[in-house]
């Protein structure tokens, strides 16, 4: 062993716990002696607490869906390291949902050497650093990252680093992707020491004071003020700040398409969700004046849109979203600001100017409420079991309430047709205890778990998933992962053997097409898959399908409590076939 062995791989590493970084979710390739060599040297020398662990991950969707999750519950990013080109591309739809998930994490990939008659320590000696010789690496996920850049030489490298996940950290948050080819990654340097506090992310943003006065005049002026939102809960404080204002003036609060508890699912003024409208929402048409807070779909113009008069304000970190080609909702201001900022300034205003009609509040109020519990009753007979025999999703969605009842429990949720149903019949209300991953691509809730058990390991992890979700995720390599480190949680199949959302999609736009007459949509899975049967045969989870209502709340205690004991848990329940 070298005594004075660093190499930019060590500062490397070194820049990443200095970071924070916990956790580096890799799949390794011939691009990464570099960084084997230094974690084995620091592990020679005592020193491998200093850097951060290294989680084996033998698909990249599971890293990247890991550092996903990890960064949710925490804020706080983590790395991923793959494999050049090849590891890159496999990391697939995970990026898209980073991207639109708006995380933080820093994502590492080596590069075919550029070296080739022995230069260089690192130059090419195997045949396959031709073939992963690409034209831009790069550009692989350049649509997807705030930022993306080549370390060129380790002399610089720790401010790499940190200035990639300043920029991944800062609002709108997102992933970044630094490259590195394998003769940089070799190249010995001087140990060094950069002032990691220099890097911090960019303060929150307010809004400007006219702006909040303007927004907090519409809101108590109206009679119909509406909120509507997706991710503001991604700050739990914001959600404290979203009640006050709702509470102040009575404003209905709209969840759309919603992937946080962004306001309590019991509360009075909680107005119901929207994911696929497929009809008008009778809240959003009447309302007179809309804050839509920290929203990338507010509302499906096509199908469901508030009136032509009403004033709307959009405030977001991320306000015009130009990562989106189209994107436009007619709001008379559009300003960047934080949400939880934004929503005190507005509450401030309210109050300083003692604005808003307490009589019109008070009737709004006792309005709202009485459609809230109407709607709550409403929910519960749908809950009820059927009696024919079979489980249906709002049954199943009631069974895992009744089973997390007073726990501390985190719920992953990637249940595509099934995601009104579920938010409607788990009725979530503690700020930061659901977790959807916000983006297009599914295959986010194995990987994720295992985050998600990683970044909070005192509490439950629980996946609500589809069967084409759980397929997507990679369970072989999910369910490995979860055991080699540690992180049992307990998944839960919403198994209509298939694919529910093509076949919606093909109705909504084919209604009385040939597919629709002959019911032929290609989204079947028949013969079965034994989906709990991959978890069991990759680490020797317990799995169970389940078809009778009555059995299935004892089976989902037995698999929770199998759970509390150390070792995942697959329960597949089976709800009316696609
Ligand atoms: C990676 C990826 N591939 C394909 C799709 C297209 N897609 C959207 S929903 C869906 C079906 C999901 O099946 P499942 O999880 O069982 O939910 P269900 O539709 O049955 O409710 C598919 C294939 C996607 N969103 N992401
Ligand atoms: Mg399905």
């Amino acid at each position: 062993m070298a005594a004075g062995y660093y190499t930019t791989s060590t500062a490397f590493l070194e820049a990443l716990a200095e970071a924070g970084v916990r956790y580096i979710f890799a799949n390794l390739g011939s691009d990464h002696p570099g960084l084997i060599e230094a974690f084995a040297q620091a592990k020679a020398k005592g020193r491998e607490d200093a850097y951060p662990r290294l989680v084996v991950c033998p698909h990249e969707t599971v890293a990247l869906s890991a550092a996903h999750a990890y960064a949710m519950v925490t804020g706080e990013p983590q790395a991923v390291v793959v494999h050049v080109d090849a590891g890159t591309q496999n990391l697939g739809g995970a990026v898209n949902n980073a991207a639109r998930g708006r995380v933080p994490v820093l994502i590492f990939a080596g590069m075919a050497p550029y070296t080739q008659e022995g230069e260089l320590p690192g130059g090419r000696n195997e045949f396959i650093h031709w073939i992963q010789d690409v034209r831009d690496q790069r550009g692989i996920l350049r649509g997807y990252v705030k930022y993306d850049n080549e370390i060129r030489t380790g002399r610089n490298v720790k401010q790499l680093v940190h200035r990639a996940l300043q920029i991944a950290r800062s609002e709108p948050a997102g992933p970044v992707y630094l490259v590195g080819p394998r003769e940089t990654m070799e190249e010995p340097i001087e140990p060094y020491a950069v002032r990691r506090e220099a890097f911090t992310a960019v303060a929150p943003a307010a809004l400007a004071g006219e702006i909040a006065a303007e927004i907090a005049a519409a809101l108590a002026g109206a009679r119909h003020p509406l909120i509507v939102t997706s991710y503001l809960g991604r700050d739990p404080a914001a959600v404290t700040k979203l009640v006050e204002l709702s509470k102040l003036l009575a404003i209905p609060v709209v969840e759309s398409m919603a992937y946080h508890v962004n306001f309590p699912a019991d509360h009075p003024m909680h107005a119901g969700y929207q994911f696929h409208s497929v009809a008008q929402n009778p809240v959003l048409a009447q309302a007179d004046a809309i804050l839509a807070i920290d929203s990338d779909v507010p509302w499906i113009p096509s199908v469901n849109r508030p009136s032509a008069d009403a004033v709307i304000f959009c405030v977001d970190m991320d306000p015009l979203k130009p990562a989106m080609n189209m994107w436009h909702i007619p709001a008379r201001r559009f300003a960047a600001a934080n949400s939880r900022i934004a929503l005190e300034q507005i509450a401030q205003v309210v109050r300083d100017n003692e604005l808003g009609d307490a009589d019109a509040v008070r009737a709004r109020w006792a309005e709202a409420s009485r459609a809230h519990d109407a709607e709550i009753a409403e929910r519960e007979k749908r809950e009820q079991q059927p009696g024919d025999g079979t489980v249906t999703p709002e049954y199943l969605t009631a069974c895992v309430r009744r089973l997390l009842q007073d726990s501390d429990a985190l719920v992953l949720t990637e249940v595509v047709t099934n995601s009104k149903t579920v938010a409607e019949h788990l009725r979530a209300n503690k700020p930061g205890s659901v977790l959807h991953h916000g983006g297009g691509s599914l295959g986010w809730a194995g990987g994720a778990a295992v985050g998600a058990k990683l970044a909070a390991p005192e509490r439950t992890v629980v996946s609500l998933v589809g069967d084409g979700s759980y397929l997507f995720g990679v369970p072989s390599s999910a369910h490995w992962v979860a055991r080699r480190y540690g992180a049992p949680a307990l998944t839960v199949i919403y198994d209509n053997r298939g694919w529910a959302a093509p076949r919606f999609s093909t109705l909504q736009v084919h209604a009385h097409g040939a597919a629709a007459a002959a019911d032929d949509f290609h989204v079947s899975f028949e013969p079965e898959v034994d989906l709990p049967g991959v978890a069991a045969a990759a680490s020797g989870a317990y799995g169970v399908t389940v078809t009778d209502p009555e059995e299935l709340p004892r089976v989902l205690q037995d698999a929770l409590a199998v759970v509390h004991g150390g070792r995942s848990a697959v329960v597949s329940v089976h709800l009316p076939p696609v």
